[in-house]
């Protein structure tokens, strides 16, 4: 694949270091938790590039104690002879110099992130020391860098070298190992996920098959816990499995699709579910592209036609029938499409869609190929024209759907009273500044009605548990009146409809009781959400609302704790002769407390819920929400942890672990 023949001159110099350290923003976009694990991706990248190119077969991660990561892997080991210009080694130049590396002329190297290439000098400046050690050639070669910023003067060292390239020694081992502290005056908090760095290297072990990851935190007490080793021999496929754990497959078999064109590698791997959702996920060189792109419409575009030739071939489409869409081929899908491409060009508000324009047709050509020798195959015959009955299927609830609609938006003009009674509305006009509070029961919502600021809050009470849309059809969802009062109040529609634009509030806020009814609640609107009105998760627009969980009184003094330690703060702030409540549900606090703790902009704790994986997401929504029991059991006696205070952790995804439990 790519080229042997590097030499240190192919590195292309841009320029300096100490802006990094200046404005750390401009290169890694953030300060926060995820411009810190900026930083180790980086480095993971570079390893991954060095496996995915053919070089390397193992990646090994390492969380330490002392609050550095470290990453290693067995290909060549970085190049250590001297830049013919600026004469210090490759190794230097790659951690000294902004923008160095043979990867960014594209020549050497085949395939890379892009997004992610912003390289290893980044991590160098923003680290308080950085270690390379490079096992090539059968010698154990060491640099060591550091920086600093002085707080009385001003100045700024960064990455500067230690000393000049050591050699340590022979050895037989081969590869590089890189190991950096994240300097803590620059990042918030300098504290690694254990959990986030685990669900990035299992994601990236199925996307390179074979290559094994292995991730240690060193910072877990338990040793038996501290190691998780990732490796797939069936890569996207098993990945494919693995994200169906809480689903029925239609049929037990999983299409393959692979091949390559114009320089354009594309595999795909799909699984059929007895569900009603699409999960779709696509990737280019490693990179999520939750927008989708070029590389997906190709993909569509493909797979549609194929399929409705193939069902006219063996006569489940007759003359006179039209078309299947591509949506209805498409429901009860997983499918995960990677493609590897050398230019990509990240499109869109959050830089998720692949915009390349000659991705399209070369992944339209590899699928259509694939998919029709797939199809044409003699032992696939069951699960294709499974494939297709289900789409006939889909088609004819995506009719009744349609009638159910207009039905509704029928009823929704007739009947508007029974609606209006249930929501009350405000009276500002300012959209963007407008809340909605979907409220559980209604005597909460009544004081939520009573305590309200009604100019910018608007209040709509669910009464008991709303349906659990996982394995429902849209018909049946748009039947169900606590949606359909919810669908109106928001105002955009759902699913293929869904309008942001049309959205009537900037903040829909879910308020629910902090026990498991109120988790189940929350979880059961998340997951409305996340099925049929995703961009409303996307753009930020959804809060779960943070009751107290206890008040503390003594005198005229009223402290609202949200959670245990909140509690012992209080407690001690008070000292003795205090009277405890703790408050079981919203409905035991009356109208002006439910304001001043839970409604008040300027006293209130919400969490706004993101979606930041959304593969991982939807695999934990069906494994939390959908009918199975044993993997719902297996998730939670793994990962729940009843001991823990913090009851309201921000939730990793729409259905949060305790939301199933
Ligand atoms: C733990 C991180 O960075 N591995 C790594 C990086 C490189 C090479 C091998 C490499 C690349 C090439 C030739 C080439 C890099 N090289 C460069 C640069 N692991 C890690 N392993 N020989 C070795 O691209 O031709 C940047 S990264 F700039 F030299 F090309």
């Amino acid at each position: 694949m790519a080229s042997q023949s590097y030499n240190a001159g192919n590195i292309q110099v841009l320029e300096g270091l100490e802006a990094v350290r200046l404005r750390p923003g401009m290169y890694i976009g953030t300060t926060s938790s995820r411009g810190l694990h900026h930083l180790l991706w980086e480095i993971v990248d570079n390893a991954i590039d060095e496996a995915s190119n053919g070089f390397a077969s193992e990646v090994m991660v390492t969380l330490h104690r002392d609050g550095s990561a470290s990453v290693y892997d067995n290909g060549r080991g970085m190049p250590v002879d001297m830049h013919p210009t600026m004469g210090i080694p490759g190794v230097e130049v790659i951690f000294t110099v902004l923008h160095a590396g043979g990867k960014f002329n594209n020549e050497n190297y085949a395939y890379s992130g892009g997004l992610h290439g912003v390289g290893a000098s980044v991590v160098n400046a923003l680290s308080r020391w950085l270690t390379v050690d490079v096992y090539r050639d059968w010698t154990h070669y060491r640099m060591a860098f550091t920086s600093l910023t002085d707080p009385a003067t001003g100045k700024v060292e960064a990455g500067k070298p230690e000393g000049p390239l050591e050699v340590l020694g022979n050895t037989r081992k081969k590869g590089t190992l890189v190991r950096f502290l994240p300097d803590d005056t620059i990042f918030e908090d300098p504290s690694f996920h254990t959990e986030a760095v685990s669900r990035r290297l299992q994601e990236l072990a199925y996307l390179n098959k074979g290559l094994k990851i292995t991730f240690t935190d060193e910072r877990i007490a338990d040793p038996d816990a501290r190691t998780r080793v990732f490796q797939y021999a069936g890569g996207i496929s098993d990945y494919v499995r693995y994200l169906n754990a809480g689903k029925t497959p239609l049929r037990e078999d999983l299409i393959w699709l692979e091949g390559r064109k114009d320089d354009i590698l594309c595999q795909a791997a799909i699984q059929y579910t007895d569900g009603y959702s699409e999960s779709l996920f696509s990737y280019v060189n490693n990179i999520n592209t939750p927008e989708g792109g070029s590389h997906e419409t190709g993909f569509k575009a493909a797979f549609t036609k194929c399929l409705n030739d193939y069902a006219r071939r063996v006569g489940l489409l007759k003359d006179k029938d039209a078309n299947l869409s591509g949506e209805d081929f498409r429901e009860g899908l997983t499918c995960v499409l990677t493609t590897m491409v050398k230019n990509p060009q990240f499109e869109g508000q959050t830089k998720g869609r692949l915009g390349n324009s000659e991705v399209r047709p070369a992944v339209e050509a590899v699928i259509s190929q694939q998919m029709t020798d797939w199809l044409d195959n003699l032992q696939h015959q069951e699960t294709a024209s499974a494939i297709v009955q289900k789409a006939i299927r889909a088609a004819q609830a995506r009719e009744a759907a349609r009638k159910a609609r207009d039905t509704s938006r029928k009823a929704s003009a007739l009947e508007a009273a029974p609606l209006v009674g249930k929501l009350s509305s405000c009276t500002g006009r300012d959209y963007a500044m407008n809340e909605i509070f979907i409220v559980e029961g209604d005597s909460a919502g009544g004081s939520a009605k009573q305590g309200r600021d009604r100019r910018f809050q608007a209040i709509l009470p669910l009464r008991g548990k709303p349906l659990n849309v996982e394995k429902k059809h849209l018909d049946q969802v748009l039947a169900n009146e606590e949606f359909r009062s919810l669908i109106t109040a928001l105002g955009t529609g759902i699913g293929q409809t869904f309008s942001l634009s049309s959205l009537k509030y900037g903040k829909v806020i879910i308020l629910s009781d902090a026990d498991q009814d109120g988790a189940h609640i929350r979880a059961i609107l998340l997951t409305f959400f996340f099925r049929y009105m995703r961009d409303l998760l996307n753009n930020g627009h959804v809060y779960i609302g943070m009751p107290p969980l206890y008040k503390v009184q003594k005198g005229q003094k009223v402290i609202y704790a949200y959670d245990d330690k909140e509690l012992s703060k209080a407690v001690r702030s008070v000292g003795k002769g205090y009277t405890l409540q703790r408050y079981k549900g919203l409905g035991e606090m009356n109208p002006e407390q439910l304001w001043e703790t839970t409604m008040d902009p300027s006293q209130r704790k919400l969490m706004r819920v993101s979606v930041e994986d959304a593969a991982l997401a939807d695999r934990l929504t069906t494994v939390l929400m959908g009918d199975k029991v044993e993997p719902r059991r297996d998730y939670i006696t793994e990962h729940a942890d009843f001991n823990r205070p913090d009851d309201f952790a921000p939730p990793e995804s729409p259905a949060a672990p305790e939301g199933g439990a």
